[in-house]
């Protein structure tokens, strides 16, 4: 990693990464809670938020979208990405260069590695690529870091999140992505094995309010830099209004309850 590469996704050091692979890795059945998020109009106007730090797309919605939102919008553009109608060990095949990234207007790369699966030697050759063709144009590199397959057994425990954000640390990223792993001490774990590399959460399936917040505080607390989320805003009916308590969570470092507060004001 090198020091101040993400930047441009960050902001005091923190980041509020909106991600919106979700048409690509999950499907058309993500957007149901809330119809109108398939439309990426919507999110790249949610992404103008100021909690909003950078927007992750892969590169079809970047190069439909981005140029009307370049002046508002810090891109981290995904370099891979899988569906999920085939099965078989997991992988995420490579569809876009860190050449087009910087092309796109790209601030940093984005990249899944799936630690673990039976294809994990390809990946990480794929991510050496991705990230020295990032470091070419200055772009900072996030790693996707989701250990699974068949050489893991649990994917959250603290041991495969420890392990997952040492990867990142090891391989060069400059922000690491891991699940959050049920606690703020496994959290803080991780954080440590991370070394410089600035870890933050991913967000995961819809949770209420409450619970979904206080796993984003407690990963603050325990030493991560924010999160990238997708799934508990967009789904949410009102995502401005979770961006509202995110931003005072994740930035002024306040207690759910009254980023809620100050969200309903
Ligand atoms: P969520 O906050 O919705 O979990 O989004 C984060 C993310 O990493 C997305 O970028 C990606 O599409 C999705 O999770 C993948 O989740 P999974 O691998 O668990 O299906």
């Amino acid at each position: 990693m090198l020091p101040h590469a993400d930047d441009a996704i960050s902001r005091d050091g923190k980041s509020l990464i909106l991600a919106y692979d979700h048409g690509l890795e999950h499907g058309p059945v993500d957007f149901d809670p809330n119809p109108e998020t398939s439309d990426p109009e919507r999110l790249f106007e949610l992404a103008t938020h100021d909690a909003v730090t950078a927007l992750a797309v892969q590169k079809g919605i970047a190069e439909a979208y981005y140029p009307d939102y370049e002046d508002d919008v810090n891109l981290l553009l995904k370099l891979n990405g899988t569906s999920n109608l085939w099965m078989g060990e997991p992988d995420s095949p490579v569809n876009c260069s860190a050449e087009y990234a910087a092309d796109l207007g790209a601030d940093a790369v984005g990249f899944t590695l799936y630690g673990g699966s039976n294809c994990e030697v390809e990946m990480a050759e794929e991510f050496k690529a991705a990230h020295e063709g990032a470091r070419e144009h200055d772009m900072g590199v996030v790693m996707w870091s989701y250990p699974r397959g068949q050489g893991v057994k649990n994917d959250t425990s603290t041991e495969t999140i420890s392990y997952a954000a040492r990867l990142g640390l090891e391989l060069g990223a400059d922000v690491v992505k891991v699940k959050y792993p049920g606690s703020a001490e496994a959290m803080g774990e991780a954080v440590r094995m991370a070394g410089p590399t600035k870890v933050v959460m991913s967000g995961g399936t819809m949770r209420d309010d409450e619970a979904f917040l206080r796993n984003v505080a407690d990963a603050i607390d325990a030493g991560a830099t924010g999160l990238a989320v997708g799934r508990n805003v967009f789904q949410r009916d009102d995502p401005e209004r979770i961006l509202d308590a995110l931003e005072a969570v994740v930035f002024e470092e306040v207690e759910p309850d009254e980023a809620l507060a100050i969200a309903d004001d």
